[in-house]
């Protein structure tokens, strides 16, 4: 973890502009009948989830280009988690893949303990083949054509929800890749029966506080179709499955234009909005930093959530899923961190009422400029100030390059290998 004097005095440096900032914002804010101290408080209080597999450097299909100090364990990682969350104050939990981060319960609770984190979604793995695995996920696993296959895909994530409820986890996230190349490979609707069969057989054994998240994904790694490609298809298998199976949705798993705080708003209003993976991407599953490339699209997705934060039982999972290959993944994470929390404050001061009576009106141009108002506002002084109340950083990546934080662990973690990727 960062030393806390290393924060104080980082913070103490920008402390004064800060306190100006917030108070001319709050004036600003006041002005429109908004209170800063109440869309900090809200800002403070939300949280979003790390991905275990976030922190070490992704790589593309051609080559992994690691950094010194690269996260060698489940418990590397979650220390690397910890330090996001010490400076930021907005990542308690962290979500866990497995067999990625298999480990003994204990151990995983002792060390979230220690680096004051709890677990979010479980994730399974049945699009790569571990170690030592009968049968493999070649071609597919929930959908195998084969039912030893499916039978193994079914059984690891019975295995992954036996553990998280060990460690404390509320929710399974089932992404597989299954698929096919070719046209003529596989019958679809025979695919899509086997798919819901091993599903079923998963859904029927999920403790009675879980949820179950099923993610959609346009393509990749199957090329010709996929068996969960669309939100469509997702929704279906949700409406088949029963009350506690949603939909995920991964920012970065649509085709290029299409409108994704659309398919937000549908499965709110069909109660099946699992919760998120937020990333940004400008072609595929980029899988960026959030807001890297469209930062208004991110505020429009929040928009339709706190829209309907009154819904009940409204309680949307927020995870985020980036792959990072440029960056350090420790101030990837914060960023994006920030980037989330930064939607939601411009969203929690959209003026709705306006908004409201000048859709009622039919007034195109005002009701845009009303959700463009909100968006334009440099709301970072509430970020800050939340931040600092918490006795986080004021500015967590300024703080994390004083702290030294990654050489320090570069002297005790064993260099990575780079190469050739694979797909993450
Ligand atoms: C698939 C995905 C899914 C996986 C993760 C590693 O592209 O988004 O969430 O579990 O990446
Ligand atoms: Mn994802
Ligand atoms: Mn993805």
């Amino acid at each position: 973890m960062i030393d806390k004097d290393t924060i104080a005095a980082a913070n103490e440096t920008a402390e004064d502009a800060l306190r100006a900032e917030y108070d001319a914002l709050g004036a600003t804010l006041d002005r429109r009948g908004i209170d800063i101290a109440t869309i900090k408080d809200k800002v403070a209080a939300y949280g979003v989830a790390v991905p275990s597999w976030g922190v070490g450097t992704g790589g593309t299909r051609f080559a992994r280009f690691p950094g010194i100090g690269e996260p060698a364990s489940i418990f590397d990682k979650l220390d690397d988690c910890g330090v996001i969350h010490q400076l930021t104050g907005a990542t308690p939990r962290v979500s866990l893949h497995i067999p990625w981060d298999d480990a003994s319960p204990a151990d995983l609770l002792a060390k979230a303990e220690e680096t004051g984190l709890g677990f979010d979604a479980m994730n399974s793995n049945t699009f790569s083949d571990a170690e030592g695995q009968a049968h493999s996920y070649k071609f597919g696993s929930l959908s195998h054509t084969k039912s030893d296959v499916r039978q193994q895909a079914v059984d690891h994530n019975l295995y992954v929800m036996e553990l998280g409820q060990k460690i404390g986890s509320k929710a399974l996230t089932i992404w597989v890749g299954d698929g096919s190349n070719f046209p003529g490979q596989a019958h679809m609707t025979k695919q899509f029966e086997r798919y819901l069969d091993s599903a079923r057989a998963i859904y029927g054994k999920l403790p009675e506080d879980w949820r179950l998240f099923t993610e959609h994904k346009i393509f990749e790694p199957a090329f010709y179709s996929t068996v969960v490609q669309d939100w469509g298809t997702n929704y279906l298998i949700a409406k088949e499955l029963g009350e506690r199976a949603y939909c995920l949705v991964d920012l970065g798993h649509h085709a290029p234009t299409v409108n994704i705080e659309m398919i937000v708003a549908r499965l709110i209003q069909f109660g099946k909005l699992g919760g998120f993976h937020f990333n940004d991407s400008k072609y595929g599953d980029d899988d960026l930093d959030t807001a890297a490339i469209d930062p208004y699209r991110l505020f429009l997705v929040f928009n339709e959530l706190v829209d309907a934060a009154d819904t009940p039982g409204f309680d949307p999972a927020h995870m985020l899923d980036q792959s990072h290959n440029v960056t350090d993944p420790i101030e990837s994470l914060m960023n994006s961190a920030m980037e989330v929390q930064r939607a939601y404050a411009q969203a929690l001061i959209v003026d709705r009422a306006a908004l409201s009576g000048f859709q009622e009106d039919n007034d195109a141009l005002m009701a845009s400029e009303t959700l463009k108002t909100a968006f334009r506002t440099d709301v970072t002084p509430i970020l800050q100030m939340a931040r600092r109340e918490k006795g986080c950083a004021i500015d967590p990546i300024a703080a994390y390059r004083r702290s030294g934080y990654r050489a320090q662990v570069a002297e005790t973690r064993p260099a990575s290998a780079s190469g050739g990727g694979g797909i993450v």
